[in-house]
């Protein structure tokens, strides 16, 4: 009782920090205001359209935090700046899930989430962080490579303030209003965009060569948050509507295609901007532009088992493997939407299968009904008295994270790493094992299903009595 009148949860300090980093992004990439208003209009639409869209997003407590859906992604350095971070982002009640090897695509980093993991945090607001680290053992040159990790070893990307809080977090158990607050101001330092650069050119052009990303992580002061993204109900309208506001748009919507019951994740962006920056320089500093920060969209569908992921995974494959161009045929979005007809398009169709996870509740003629409890749970939905909503997908999706990437690295960049995904090496720099989002999404179905049926025994007793 103390502990909640003293402290502030971490679920508010989450909501301050994506206030003032959406804040501090729209002043920083005017672009992204223009894209927020886009998304707004198109959700207003996509509701007004659909009423039953918005009682299920009403059900679930989605229709709130809509506006406040977002994500975000850094990328750092070493090790350090990964386990500091996992600290960090906890104080904000996030958690590491999932692992991410992105050097398949030609990326040379790993990642992960961080994210609310409990179903009321995600409720309340499930702000995500897409955090990769730089895989300098995949940088070929050994003097570039031994230069770069020199650089990142003089760097502090925290703040004082920021790291005073962090212990004090951790040792008091919570912050106050005043320390939150403060919190927050330090911590938005780390992520801020520095147009001066820690390095000269000569040093950038190098590490540039030998991949734009490195020079994006190793020549900066801090891990600049490098995109925010909203979330939209209609991804489709929001691509279409880009161009019309003056907004260059990726070519194609990464992830599964449209679909009458949404699954998993689809996105897309703006390209990245190039801007000014300053070399390092005797003398006078020379001056040159980087391109690393844009904007995305997202929209989220229903989460898959395992059974479903694979499913998923196979049905883009087999469109991605149909000749070396990857996704950018033409007709690309009719070739994915004819391969995923194999996949089931209605809610009861992907449950009956069980390729989506589902949350249960009662109906309001299943609370009202005595002598339920022994029915089964598909003989409950069939007869009204238990509706199944879909669980909505938090994570991400490594092919189209790489596509992500690649059209912010500037598209012609082609690099290839052998397939060496490192979980241990992440692991052991991020000091903490990343959670496993299946069971994350299993733990919140079984939960659901174990409260209808305490909910139908208690039902029984109570008019037994
Ligand atoms: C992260 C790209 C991946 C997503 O939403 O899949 C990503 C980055 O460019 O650092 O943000
Ligand atoms: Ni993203």
């Amino acid at each position: 009782m103390m502990r909640s009148r003293k402290f502030v949860s971490s679920d508010d300090v989450r909501t301050m920090f994506s206030r003032a980093m959406s804040d501090m992004y729209r002043a920083e990439v005017p672009q992204y205001g223009t894209l927020m208003e886009l998304v707004a209009d198109v959700n207003a639409a996509t509701l007004a359209a659909n009423p039953d869209l918005k009682e299920q997003l009403a059900r679930a407590d989605e229709l709130e935090r809509l506006d406040l859906e977002r994500h975000g992604a850094i990328r750092l350095g070493t090790a350090d700046e990964l386990a500091t971070m996992r600290r960090l982002f906890a104080v904000m009640g996030m958690a590491p899930v999932g692992y991410y090897d992105l050097s398949v695509a030609g990326v040379p980093v790993h990642s992960t989430a961080f994210r609310p993991i409990d179903d009321a945090s995600l409720g309340r607001n499930p702000f995500r962080v897409f955090t990769s680290l730089l895989r300098l053992e995949l940088i070929e040159d050994e003097a570039l490579r031994s230069e770069a990790a020199a650089i990142l070893e003089r760097r502090q990307i925290f703040t004082d303030g920021a790291l005073r809080l962090i212990e004090r977090f951790e040792t008091a158990g919570g912050l106050t209003q005043p320390e939150a607050e403060e919190f927050v101001r330090e911590a938005l330092e780390t992520f801020r965009w520095h147009s001066e650069a820690t390095v000269d050119a000569n040093t950038y052009k190098k590490l540039h060569d030998a991949h734009r990303l490195i020079a994006d992580v190793v020549s900066f002061k801090g891990p600049h948050i490098n995109h925010l993204t909203p979330r939209t109900l209609d991804i489709d309208a929001v691509q279409a509507g880009m161009p019309k506001r003056g907004i260059a748009a990726k070519a194609v919507i990464e992830g599964p295609p449209t679909r009458a019951c949404p699954i998993l994740l689809r996105q897309t962006s703006f390209k990245a901007l190039e801007e000014p920056i300053l070399f390092k320089g005797e003398g006078d500093a020379q001056s040159g532009t980087h391109t690393a920060r844009f904007g995305e969209i997202e929209q989220r569908g229903i989460a898959l088992t395992r059974k479903g992921r694979a499913l998923y995974d196979e049905l883009l494959a087999s469109v991605r493997d149909e000749g070396s161009a990857g996704n950018s045929f033409s007709d690309y979005p009719t070739r994915l939407a004819e391969a995923f007809r194999r996949f089931p398009d209605s809610y009861e169709g992907i449950r009956a299968r069980e390729l989506g996870f589902f949350r249960y509740s009662l109906t309001e003629s299943g609370a009202a009904a005595s002598g339920l409890d022994l029915m089964i749970m598909d003989d409950l939905i069939a007869a009204g008295h238990v509706k199944a909503d879909p669980i909505v997908y938090e994570d991400f999706l490594p092919v189209s994270a790489a596509g992500i990437f690649q059209s912010n690295l500037g598209g012609t960049e082609q690099k290839s790493y052998s397939a060496n995904a490192n979980r241990d090496a992440f692991e052991a720099a991020l000091g903490a094992s990343v959670l496993d989002e299946f069971s994350l999404y299993e733990q919140a179905q079984a939960r659901s299903i174990e409260a209808v049926r305490a909910a139908l025994r208690d039902g029984r007793q109570s008019s037994a009595a």
